[in-house]
């Protein structure tokens, strides 16, 4: 018998096989993804945590900063045990320092399902039993887009997701022009699921028509082999002088068009004094870009060219704005669409992170899936997702945030479901001297992730194959009933089981709950679902028949493309979200926030860090190819792609022979922060000067305590910088910093990222699965 289930990554039928598991991809599904086999064989893989563990040092001198962790042991107690201790923090907190001491922010992915969204579960648990914690705003993924994009443009999802469609590209656009690329790794995943993957399809179909595909990056990796499309290298985070230069082009030859960006935009003739230098004495040329971007400028000038009176898409990846000064080439990238009069047209003009994820140039099913209510938060205490360490080494201090003077709270506690910090931020050995300034730290985890080795209190808990839920994304219209596929491991429970009993202790079991198990709350949800599509007189079957089915097929909008394409249709019935109503090429929002970082209009500005004679290379921290982000990567997929254990760093064959560099080689990453080891990969599809390692090797340091810590397995974050992207939107910068390497001599440490922690191992308590 095999069970209907989901994932980020794709929707399929499991069933067991001894103590593995035999993973179907979902019928419907033209290319599925492979990281489905990464779920083969982690039900009962030695790195799952067994049973509520105590750090040591927190149950002998309770709650308090502590440089231990990370390194201390672990002392297994009951569930009873752990529920008491937690409930007792949790008041004790609460009683001296109010919701502002909790940080419940929990940034992080969990699985697909949408009931048990650990996230959700975590914010709800800590507004119903506290009266509130203090949040995070905004993502890893779009920290700096999201807050650009509005004021210049509107909201980024509906940018990213209403802007040009696959299908439009597929039937229309003549050259896609994508800054960051379109890699097939990144769109084979959706939060919340995605149980079809078109993107290969229509990049075939599009290529098959005449359409030109060109991918600007340090990656050849970037563009899959079916789009047929041409390579642009250029100096990892110079896109945006890149940009300028071809503007200075189009400019120079007058190839832009006026009529557009007179009537849709404001702010044209500024941009245009900017780049004439008419501002500051520097004319922004192809010569200036050239000297910038790595590419000659008669390049920049063939380029600029060949997009005159061609329906051209301009595209830019997530990955380009996780950078210092990120939000630029996210500006520029839509100031070079407008300037070729391209948006709003069929196939052309600008959308935001194509490719990026499976959700985006898709069709929005006709009615959402309902999200758990989250409850009132009570206060309004927040910090840009990627400045927590700030906050939590400087206490009091000010900072600025998209017009606004903040401050950081002074934080006790914090509260962790479904994320990986030690996986999603950067320099690693200042996340954990933060984390060591906590008077307690709370993980519920699936496995023992290094964010799980620094915490206080760790509770099992199950992985989404375990479990009941519903899966679904609103670009996805296939609802997925995910039913169980095996029994929950050892003594792992579900995160709302858990908060069920804190909340039973905390004297909110009611408020949390609603009277409500699982099925209950499964049932409520769909209910609400029938509900809206009853509204628009589409019926739907009833709960029983859907979970036997194992899914359901959702009518669909017509919208995908529309939100740009409306407003050039009907500029006046239709404006643009943004204070004028047009593109904003220049923003008096933005300019009267006085921001050296982030002014009036897009611009260059050369970052802190780049490569100097000590650390010479850029090194490329990107989203893996064989895992999501750092989500089993015990699995058989992501070690299939490891090297001795160890993660696989791409370099090109004229930085490696300069260091005596072979395939295979065990080599050290190492800049001022840190040291990493990794095995290395010689390929001319990485450009020189530039070394590529995934994100999603867990950390896996030999001394926790070490100022530049050395991690044994391949974790790029040990080596990336904790700076925000401007003081407009403080997003996060992991994309790229700057390191040396060298060939590592003599024996290379083993890697023990997925060996429990010793004495949690040592414990004597019986690992079985229960029914
Ligand atoms: P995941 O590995 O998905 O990473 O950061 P994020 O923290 O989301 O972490 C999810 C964790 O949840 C895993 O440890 C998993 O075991 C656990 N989990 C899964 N299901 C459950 C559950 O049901 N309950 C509980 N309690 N836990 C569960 C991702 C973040 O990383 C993102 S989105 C981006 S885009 C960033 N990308 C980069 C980058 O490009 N470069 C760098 N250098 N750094 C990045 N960090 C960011």
């Amino acid at each position: 018998m095999s069970s209907m289930h989901s994932s980020h990554w794709g929707a399929f039928r499991a069933r067991p096989n001894g103590n593995s598991l035999i993973i179907e991809p979902f019928s419907g599904d033209p290319d599925p993804s492979p990281l489905l086999s990464n779920f083969t064989q982690v039900l009962d893989h030695p790195a799952r945590v067994t049973q509520p563990m105590i750090r040591r040092g927190w149950l002998e001198k309770g709650p308090g900063a502590d440089s231990r962790r990370g390194d201390d042991e672990f002392v297994a107690v009951s569930w009873d045990h752990a529920y008491s201790l937690i409930a007792a923090e949790l008041t004790r907190v609460k009683n001296s320092y109010g919701p502002e001491g909790v940080f419940g922010g929990s940034y992080g992915w969990s699985s697909a399902g949408r009931f048990h969204h650990a996230q959700s579960q975590v914010h709800r648990f800590l507004n119903t039993t506290l009266g509130g914690y203090v949040r995070s705003v905004n993502s890893y993924s779009s920290g700096s887009a999201s807050v650009l994009l509005p004021h210049i443009v509107g909201d980024m999802n509906e940018i990213a997701r209403r802007g040009v469609s696959w299908q439009e590209i597929a039937e229309h656009s003549d050259i896609v022009l994508a800054f960051g690329g379109l890699a097939l790794k990144n769109s084979q995943v959706a939060s919340g699921g995605v149980s079809e993957h078109t993107e290969r399809g229509y990049m075939q179909q599009a290529s098959t028509r005449g359409a030109r595909f060109v991918s600007v990056s340090p990656l050849k990796s970037d563009l899959p082999a079916e789009a047929q499309g041409e390579w642009i290298a250029l100096n990892p985070g110079t896109d945006a002088a890149f940009i300028l230069g071809l503007l200075a082009v189009l400019i120079e030859h007058q190839l832009t068009d006026e009529a557009f960006l007179a009537r849709y935009c404001v702010g044209w003739e500024t941009m245009k004094a900017y780049i004439l230098g008419e501002e500051d004495g520097v004319k922004r040329d192809a010569e200036w870009a050239a000297q910038i971007c790595g590419l000659s400028a008669d390049h920049i000038r063939d380029i600029a060219r060949s997009l005159q009176g061609r329906r051209v898409l301009v595209t830019v990846a997530h990955a380009l704005q996780r950078a210092e000064f990120g939000e630029q080439p996210v500006w520029l990238g839509l100031v070079l669409a407008a300037a070729l009069g391209q948006p709003g047209l069929p196939g052309g003009g600008y959308t935001y992170a194509l490719g990026a994820l499976g959700h985006y140039g898709k069709q929005h099913n006709l009615v959402s899936f309902p999200a758990l209510p989250q409850g009132k938060n009570g206060i309004d205490r927040f910090i840009p997702v990627a400045r927590i360490v700030d906050m939590l080494l400087h206490p009091g201090e000010k900072f600025d945030y998209n017009g606004r003077r903040l401050t950081y709270p002074d934080i006790k506690l914090a509260y962790w479901a479904g994320g990986n910090p030690f996986h999603h931020h950067q320099d690693l050995a200042r996340l954990r001297r933060g984390f060591c300034r906590l008077d307690t730290l709370i993980v519920h985890e699936i496995a023992w992730t290094a964010t799980a080795r620094h915490a206080d209190i760790v509770l099992p808990a199950t992985m989404t194959l375990e479990r009941e839920d519903i899966g679904g994304a609103p670009t996805d219209r296939h609802l997925i009933a995910m039913q169980p596929v095996a029994a929950p491991y050892a003594q792992a429970k579900d995160d709302y089981v858990i908060f069920t009993e804190l909340a039973k202790r905390l004297g909110g079991e009611q408020a949390f709950t609603e009277g409500r198990d699982t099925q209950g709350w499964l049932r409520h949800l769909y209910g609400q679902m029938q509900e809206k599509l009853a509204a628009h007189r589409v019926s739907t079957p009833d709960f029983d028949d859907f979970w036997q089915q194992g899914f359901l097929t959702l009518p669909q909008l017509n919208d995908a493309g529309r939100m740009i394409n409306g407003f050039r249709a009907d500029p006046d019935a239709k404006p643009l979200p943004t204070a004028s109503g047009k593109i904003e090429i220049y923003s008096a929002t933005i300019a009267s926030f006085g921001y050296e970082s982030c002014p009036g209009h897009p611009v260059w500005r050369e970052p802190r860090e780049k490569p100097n004679a000590e650390y010479p290379l850029w090194l490329i921290a990107n989203q893996p190819a064989t895992r999501l982000h750092s989500q089993l990567d015990f699995g058989a997929y992501s070690q299939s792609g490891k090297q001795n254990g160890r993660e696989v760093c791409s370099l090109n064959p004229t930085d490696a022979s300069r260091r005596g560099i072979k395939q295979g080689d065990v080599i050290e990453l190492f800049n001022l922060r840190g040291h990493v080891l990794a095995s290395a990969r010689v390929t001319t599809d990485v450009m020189p000067g530039v070394i590529q390692l995934p994100t999603g090797a867990w950390y896996d340091p030999v001394d926790v305590h070490a100022a530049r810590p050395l991690c044994r397995h391949g974790n790029p974050n040990v080596l990336t910088n904790d700076i925000g992207t401007s003081s407009l939107a403080q997003g996060c910068t992991g994309q790229i910093t700057v390191i040396e390497v060298r060939k590592f001599l003599g024996d290379a440490p083993d890697v023990r990222a997925f060996l429990p922690p010793e004495a949690a191992i040592s414990k004597p308590f019986e690992a079985y699965r229960h029914v």
